[in-house]
């Protein structure tokens, strides 16, 4: 994005916020089970009410809640925490927990998030280099987006981080962020082991504490111990402060030079010395290891011939459908997604979470479209402008690739665009999401495309067929009807730009 995409971005992102701030989330959600309770509130798993009733299918999220009077510098640090919920909303990326909805009243800030399924880097831990190096990777990749997008994580360590599922070859997810508001309260050696030195002293820290932290966490996974250990608190900050570790030993006998040099230039007390997260990504051990993993897990032909046939499709879907997609594409679970997203990280090759067009011609080379067709279709799935895919645009333009959608996915878009339930989406709606980006004459047109009763809104039902309604298209393909991207992609849309806020209608 832009930084005006941005900036606009976040500006309908305040607005909801605060526009949403006496909802109760427990009127949308039941409570599944209560997970665990962190220093600043519980962790629970919640479905959203009036779903399936079929365990096979039951929508799972973690619902983080965050006690304002457990926040200390109340004053303060409420801000802040508004100001750092606002930022992850707009994270996106296939290695950080998706942060869904926000409910904030007096009391309490209630976050809606990805359900973590798998258990958290402890769980395999002795790992062998290559292991290490493959989670590095991600790490960093992660953090870097984090960075790039002004987010800093601030508690990073073995417990904040997940893998996506307790199967082999599971990626991880980063979880927990919101640790900026809680410095300085509770600091017991299991909470502190991971921190950068200047973020056990009073006073403002930068994205560089994150680096340190890796620089730790690099070191567990190399070594299998912790680099600044102590029984209490009090001595490893101690330790933390002088920076002594050690890089010999048994524990680090045949580790690579390239890995310990990384962890050498992290754990700098210096900041200024200290690498930026877009070092990391950049350092030769971590490139080396990132191709290395990527060669061994070869992609299965049928679901590449599928996410081609769906990138197809996608660029002469509506953009409703398109609209729907990208909602759909925003709240999908890791389980649902994860061999796309494994397809999205082959062609993202640089490793820094977005896609950019040479990587997309690269990617793609193998499908024998032509060097237009991947500009035309580049372009379709870069519904934001950016020059770049994000990881849910790509989503959006390959779900299909999965089969059909189940109905209570295009029930919940359709739910997220009509905000006030009443069972149609009309041009007022659609203005508030996509009147940033699209003129009165182009709204008008995309209820036109969807309204077959004519009466100037769009049902359910209508909705409901932009998703099935593919007879047109398949039947233009084989050459039957008129091209229908005449009516979709024509010049009247040429500076269209989907500039909405999945979150916008929860
Ligand atoms: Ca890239
Ligand atoms: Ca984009
Ligand atoms: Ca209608």
């Amino acid at each position: 994005m832009t930084t005006a995409m941005m900036e606009q971005f976040n500006a309908s992102l305040t607005e909801n916020f605060f526009q949403e701030s006496t909802t109760d989330v427990f009127e949308k959600y039941d409570l599944v089970e209560e997970a665990r309770i962190d220093e600043l509130g519980p962790i629970r798993k919640v479905t959203p009410k009036d779903s399936s009733t079929s365990v096979t299918s039951l929508r799972v999220y973690s619902l983080k809640t965050i006690h304002l009077n457990r926040v200390s510098r109340i004053d303060l640090q409420q801000e802040e925490l508004r100001q750092e919920i606002k930022a992850l909303k707009a994270l996106d990326h296939p290695n950080i927990i998706k942060l869904y909805e926000v409910y904030y009243n007096e009391e309490d800030i209630h976050m809606l998030l990805e359900e973590t399924k798998g258990d958290d880097l402890y769980s395999r831990s002795p790992y062998t280099e290559r292991q290490a190096a493959n989670i590095s990777s991600q790490l960093a990749s992660a953090v870097a987006h984090m960075h790039e997008n002004g987010v800093i994580h601030h508690a990073l360590r073995f417990e904040t981080i997940f893998f996506e599922h307790n199967g082999a070859n599971a990626a991880i997810k980063v979880a927990d962020f919101g640790g900026g508001a809680s410095q300085g309260t509770v600091s017991g050696a299991r909470s502190i082991y991971a921190k950068a030195p200047e973020a056990l002293e009073e006073g403002s820290v930068n994205a560089l504490v994150d680096c340190w932290s890796m620089g730790v966490i690099f070191y567990m996974l190399l070594s299998g111990q912790i680099p600044f250990y102590a029984q209490r608190s009090k001595n490893m900050i101690a330790k933390i402060k002088r920076a002594k570790y050690s890089l010999s030993g048994q524990a680090w006998d045949g580790i690579s030079n390239g890995a310990k040099h990384l962890v050498a230039n992290l754990l700098l007390v210096d900041t200024t010395k200290r690498y930026t997260s877009k070092q990391i990504l950049d350092h030769i051990w971590i490139r080396k290891w990132t191709a290395a993993c990527a060669e061994t897990a070869p992609l299965d032909d049928q679901l590449l011939t599928a996410v081609d046939d769906s990138l197809r499709q996608y660029r002469q879907s509506s953009i409703l459908k398109k609209l729907g997609l990208n909602i759909i594409a925003h709240k999908s679970t890791t389980q649902e997604i994860i061999a796309l997203r494994k397809v999205f990280d082959s062609i993202d090759k640089s490793h820094n979470g977005t896609v950019d067009f040479a990587e997309f011609k690269q990617g793609l080379g193998r499908s024998g479209f032509t060097e237009q067709e991947l500009a035309q279709i580049f372009e379709s799935i870069d519904v934001d402008h950016s020059g770049q895919i994000q990881y849910t645009e790509f989503l959006a333009a390959t779900l299909e690739a999965r089969g059909y959608l189940e109905e209570d996915r295009i029930a919940e878009a359709f739910a997220a665009i009509d905000r006030d339930g009443s069972g149609f989406i009309d041009k007022s709606k659609l203005t508030s999401i996509l009147g940033q980006s699209c003129t009165s004459e182009q709204i008008d047109e995309i209820i036109k495309i969807a309204d077959k009763n004519n009466d100037g809104k769009i049902s359910y039902d209508e909705f409901f067929d932009v998703f099935r309604d593919q007879t047109m298209i398949l039947a233009a393909q084989i050459g039957e009807v008129d091209e229908p991207t005449d009516l979709y992609d024509d010049d009247d849309f040429a500076d269209f730009s989907l500039d909405f806020d999945p979150n916008s209608g929860m």
